[in-house]
């Protein structure tokens, strides 16, 4: 598929309009889509939609798609193993690729510690097993998570989500033994590392106490929450409390992780080694695939038939992830994410100085964000909905973030040519300007 963006009807075409009508009539209407154009097929940084529209992808499928859409390691290694066996379960008939993946994620996750790897098929399959294997491990049930935090959508891991709609209202109760303690947000707090560190520790000793806490979860740049990097050496002071006092930490790199931010795991700008990591989008080229790598005493604290799942690990996914992370290296995606961030920065960061409505841009590599405010500085979800909509409607995917949905948030595949990035930024800058009437 050429890289090119083309527009050949109204978004959305009248085709798209046709599948629209069909799913009103047979899809759930609980599952949302952020664009009104349907998908026909996609390759690299581009999306065709069903009436020849070429879109420039800066989303990735939210973040998966980070060697390109059907990038071509990916495609023949999934053919391969799909000629030579698609399912067996590795709880029957185990099988090589799901070890191999294993090896992989051990040696790129952060630290030289041992470590081992179990797979799983979502990023709430995953989050859910690093809660199993941090209470089996530590003896203690308490887990602490941040207030910007997204962990996903089944019962225990909205518990660990933070934003009541639309993710967590009317779906309650919720799992027990779930403490939520403030994140670093530099914009908002102002605070230093340090400082926001000492906060979220007073929070944690206050509500639940050091003792009782078996793990801090933490994203190293929350996701859905809006791209916050928290202030330097957050991350840190936070580790070194959680070592001080046996509580382990835990990074949910589900977003930020396998090369996004210009290196293999977000967590590693600071320095900081966690004790779990929860891994999925990137790694697997767009085949469903997650992984908990910890370190071996942790994951051994469970025994034999103690995790789980019938599809975890299934065959072709893995095969894909092997294809997916050696496309990261052999392409040198990791120095591709950081000159990204580059090319994107230079183009957007005008906008902070030049307009009262851009209030920050903000991300590492190829995970940044730029947030829309009132002339006053309140969240302004409205603007970036506008944004959004002019965004598709000129042939350009971008999505919203944060608490209160007032962040555009861009997470190319690594593969995007410089031109058609400028061509997709530039018309993000013209839909804030147009929208914001600078
Ligand atoms: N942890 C940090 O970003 C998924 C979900 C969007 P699943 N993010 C996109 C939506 O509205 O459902 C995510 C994440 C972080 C966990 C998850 C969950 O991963 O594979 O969607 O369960």
């Amino acid at each position: 598929m050429i890289q090119e963006r083309v527009l050949r009807t109204a978004i959305p075409g009248p085709r798209s309009r046709e599948l629209a009508a069909r799913r009103a009539a047979a899809v759930g209407r609980g599952v949302a889509s952020q664009l009104p154009v349907y998908a026909e097929r996609a390759s690299g940084a581009v999306v065709r939609d069903v009436d020849g529209n070429q879109l420039i992808d800066l989303v990735s499928g939210i973040g998966v798609t980070t060697v390109g859409s059907a990038a071509p390691r990916v495609v023949a290694a999934i053919r391969e193993q799909a000629e030579t066996a698609t399912h067996t379960c590795f709880m029957v008939a185990p099988y090589e690729p799901y070890i191999a993946v294993c090896e992989r994620l051990n040696a790129l996750t952060p630290g030289e510690h041992e470590k081992a790897t179990v797979l799983l098929n979502s990023g709430s399959e995953a989050v859910e097993n690093v809660v199993k294997i941090a209470r089996m491990a530590t003896g203690t049930q308490a887990i602490a998570v941040l207030d910007n935090a997204y962990h996903s959508r089944t019962n225990l891991t909205l518990a660990m989500t933070a934003r009541s709609a639309p993710f967590k209202q009317g779906f309650g109760p919720y799992a027990p033994e779930i403490y939520r303690v403030p994140a670093s947000n530099p914009l908002r707090d102002g605070l230093s590392g340090e400082a926001a560190a000492a906060r979220t520790v007073t929070a944690i000793e206050d509500f639940v106490g050091s003792t009782q806490l078996a793990a801090i979860v933490v994203e190293p740049i929350a996701g859905e929450g809006g791209f916050v990097v928290p202030a330097p050496g957050y991350l840190r002071a936070l580790a070194d409390h959680a070592r001080d006092n046996g509580i382990l930490l835990i990074a949910d790199e589900v977003q930020s992780g396998i090369g996004r931010t210009g290196k293999w795991f977000a967590i590693e700008h600071e320095d900081v080694v966690p004790d779990m990591v929860v891994i999925t989008k990137g790694v697997a080229g767009g085949m469903p695939l997650s992984a908990v790598t910890a370190r071996r005493e942790l994951m051994d604290a469970v025994g034999p038939g103690g995790l789980g799942g019938t599809y975890a690990g299934n065959p072709v996914a893995c095969a894909a992830a092997l294809a997916a992370l050696e496309t990261v290296e052999a392409e040198g995606l990791l120095d591709r994410a950081t000159k990204i961030e580059a090319v994107v920065r230079e183009i957007l960061e005008p906008l902070v100085r030049g307009c009262d409505r851009v209030a920050e841009v903000r991300g590492r590599g190829a995970m940044i964000a730029v947030e829309l405010v009132q002339p006053d500085g309140g969240h302004d979800r409205d603007l970036c909905s506008r944004v959004i909509t002019r965004c598709h409607q000129s042939g350009v995917i971008v999505m919203a973030a944060g608490q209160r949905h007032n962040v555009v948030r861009l997470l190319p595949p690594l593969v995007i040519s410089d031109g058609l990035l400028r061509e997709g930024v530039g018309a993000l800058v013209e839909a804030i300007s147009a929208e914001a009437e600078v």
